[in-house]
């Protein structure tokens, strides 16, 4: 009898956020049930903008209230056309990422076995990053407004809030993220040439916060520059620390670099462990070929293998990598298709089989 359930929250949202959810849920009931030492009990929320246009809310007034009831959050994507971007981000994936003070968003890329980078001059080992997003402020403060709205005088302002406790909580984060890994190496990245407030307490918190790292490599990188520096120099760079904005932004390029934002995870954690953390694919929600059963289920399932790990079971989400990566390895013809890995051919492959005993 499984000695652990851990009850997990699932929030397939919207698109293809749902049958990736789906796909994960199953990958992770056959790795519980493989492993016999924990189970896993989900709960379902149908919290969408399918169901916003039906009933004019995302998420009930005591949402935030349910979710802190359960271990860890699962998260699938959220956008629809006939809902404003701003409208799907802010009524459900922000305010839970606020809310339950997950400060951190961890997004690590690396190529996997069996499958390749898009740039010519990076082979496998060449590019293994962690990029540590801050999550809860910056220029997703949500802070703004308008005036003379629908005139051609028109002005709208989006203020980053930047603090110097959510820098500091942020870079110590980073520091130990950095010095976890073989080879203690942090990349920090702003725009303090252009943006004079914000920006310098980033530099200003950061070269403190070194001080108290003397192990590890540090540099400092423009963002514009730093994403010359991926795509000419991937080797160069190992765990890389940003604003929230800017990190969204590399992470993306990063996932591309590494093959497919399809195959991109990330973890967004309340290192204090006093709230769940959530765990979703970095790529949204894919309208366009959403229904289809074609969507790259390898970041949900990277992700759910993140959630494993952050809840204590490490080698059983060490298991899942690498039934993940014994399914790239051998998946040949897939290859060749990173971009839209089919979601139905690799769960034909076997991928729930594959699970080490
Ligand atoms: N699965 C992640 C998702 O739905 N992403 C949509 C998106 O645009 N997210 C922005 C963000 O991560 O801040």
């Amino acid at each position: 009898m499984p000695s652990k359930t851990y009850t997990i929250a699932s929030i397939p949202g919207d698109g293809i956020g749902v049958e990736i959810t789906d796909a994960a849920v199953q990958v992770l009931n056959k790795l519980s049930s493989s492993l016999s030492t924990f189970s896993f009990s989900f709960h379902t929320f149908d919290w969408s903008s399918k169901q916003y246009l039906a009933r004019g809310w995302y998420m009930p007034p005591d949402g935030l209230q349910q979710l802190k009831k359960f271990d860890a959050i699962y998260f699938g994507a959220v956008g629809w056309p006939s809902v404003p971007d701003h409208i799907s981000l802010w009524s459900l994936i922000l305010p839970i990422r606020k809310a339950l003070n997950q400060y951190v968003n961890v997004r690590p890329t690396r190529i996997l076995r069996g499958t390749e980078s898009p740039l010519s001059n990076c082979a496998r080992g060449d590019l293994d990053w962690v990029i540590v997003r801050e999550n809860s402020e910056g220029e997703y403060s949500g802070q703004g407004g308008t005036s003379h709205d629908n005139t051609p005088h028109a002005i709208a302002t989006e203020v980053s809030i930047f603090t110097r406790v959510g820098i500091e909580r942020i870079m110590r984060f980073a520091f130990e993220t950095a010095r976890s890994r073989p080879r203690k190496k942090l990349t920090m990245v702003t725009k303090s040439n252009a943006q004079r407030h914000g920006m310098v307490l980033w530099d200003a918190v950061f070269h403190k916060a070194a001080k108290e790292y003397p192990d590890i490599e540090i540099d400092k990188m423009l963002v514009d520059a730093m994403t010359v520096r991926m795509v000419l120099h991937p080797k160069s760079l190992d765990t890389i620390v940003a604003t929230n904005l800017h990190a969204d932004i590399l992470s993306d390029l990063a996932a591309a670099l590494s093959g497919s934002i399809g195959i991109a995870p990330s973890s967004n954690l309340d290192p204090t462990r006093e709230n769940p953390s959530m765990f979703e694919p970095i790529h949204g929600s894919a309208p366009d070929i959403a229904g289809k059963g074609i969507a790259n289920p390898v970041g949900a399932f990277w992700s759910a293998a993140e959630m494993v790990r952050w809840l204590g079971e490490e080698s059983a989400a060490d298991g899942l990598m690498q039934a993940l990566e014994n399914v790239t390895l051998s998946s040949v013809p897939l290859h060749r298709l990173q971009r839209r890995l089919r979601l139905r051919s690799l769960y034909h492959l076997g991928l729930p089989f594959l699970l080490p005993l």
